[in-house]
């Protein structure tokens, strides 16, 4: 018998149900999260770039273990914002907040963009390994588990339908609980598959990977993530933007792409993230 697909909500769901499908397989699909037009607006600034991207350019910065994480027939960037202002109204997603806020501010006072990233497959793309983000901050990950507390959420939207034969990203449900720090297979895994603005929406601990591309086209989705603001990014966003080009977005697209200091309360500490000792939006 097969696993169960991952449940899926309409936007307009309730958040707290959304959270308990959370906690119990570490992933959930949210239908039509972003609209339509935002998604075709992000999606032709995607495509014009992409264009201009050698696949299998990026490396995650670790070898040739980097490299073959993010794939030889795949292309990759981030720095979004720089393509479309589309990319602000996603990060300004009131259900992504509502989600980002339930799982993160118990552990940060806020949190922060871990990269904003364009992931298109390749054709013939075999799947990427099965992992976990929160790995990323394993010196917190090691020393804590299996007791750590979320410190990233994870999105993976749809540009386009996204099928399993397409390369839909990979879950394992309930793995995100499973104490041993444990490999698993294909087998184990279910496609989280997409239509243009649905996002599967992870736990850091839950182990997934991009699907093979079992077809001759590419696979067009990307990723938006958030981690706690004491942690340290995957991507530099912060240098993607001056200050006055932030200046009429909103306070929360500011703080998350780093043009606001850290501020812990109600958690005990200092603020973080300062310029001449004061919080960057009053230096
Ligand atoms: O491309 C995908 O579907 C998943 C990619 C991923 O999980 C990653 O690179 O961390």
């Amino acid at each position: 018998m097969g696993l169960a697909p991952l449940q899926r909500f309409p936007r307009t769901a309730d958040v707290a149900d959304m959270l308990l499908a959370l906690e119990t397989d570490g992933a959930l699909i949210v239908d039509g999260m972003f609209d339509t037009q935002t998604i075709e607006v992000m999606r032709a600034a995607a495509d014009a770039r992409a264009a201009k991207v050698v696949p299998g350019s990026a490396t995650q910065g670790l070898g040739d273990d980097g490299a073959a994480f993010v794939g030889a027939n795949t292309i990759r960037f981030s720095s979004l914002g720089r393509l479309s202002t589309a990319y602000f109204d996603m990060l300004d997603n009131p259900v992504f907040a509502a989600l980002a806020d339930a799982v993160l501010l118990p552990t940060c006072g806020s949190y922060w963009v871990n990269t904003g990233q364009v992931m298109y497959i390749g054709p013939g793309e075999p799947a990427q390994v099965l992992h976990r983000d929160a790995n990323n901050w394993w010196e917190f990950v090691s020393r804590t588990w299996p007791d750590s507390p979320e410190v990233t959420l994870s999105a993976m939207i749809g540009l386009e339908g996204v099928t399993e034969e397409l390369g839909a990203t990979r879950v394992v449900p309930g793995s995100h609980k499973n104490a041993e720090i444990q490999r698993f297979g294909e087998a184990d895994s279910v496609p989280a598959e997409l239509g243009p603005g649905d996002a599967l929406i992870y736990s850091g601990y839950v182990f997934h990977g991009g699907g093979a591309n079992r077809t001759d086209r590419w696979r067009r989705a990307m990723h938006l993530s958030f981690v706690a603001g004491w942690l340290t990014p995957e991507e530099s966003s912060p240098l993607d933007y001056t200050t006055d080009e932030l200046a009429d977005r909103s306070p929360r697209v500011r703080q998350l792409l780093g043009h606001k200091s850290y501020d812990p309360r109600p958690h005990p500490g200092g603020g973080l993230w300062l310029k001449d000792v004061k919080a960057l939006e009053d230096a």
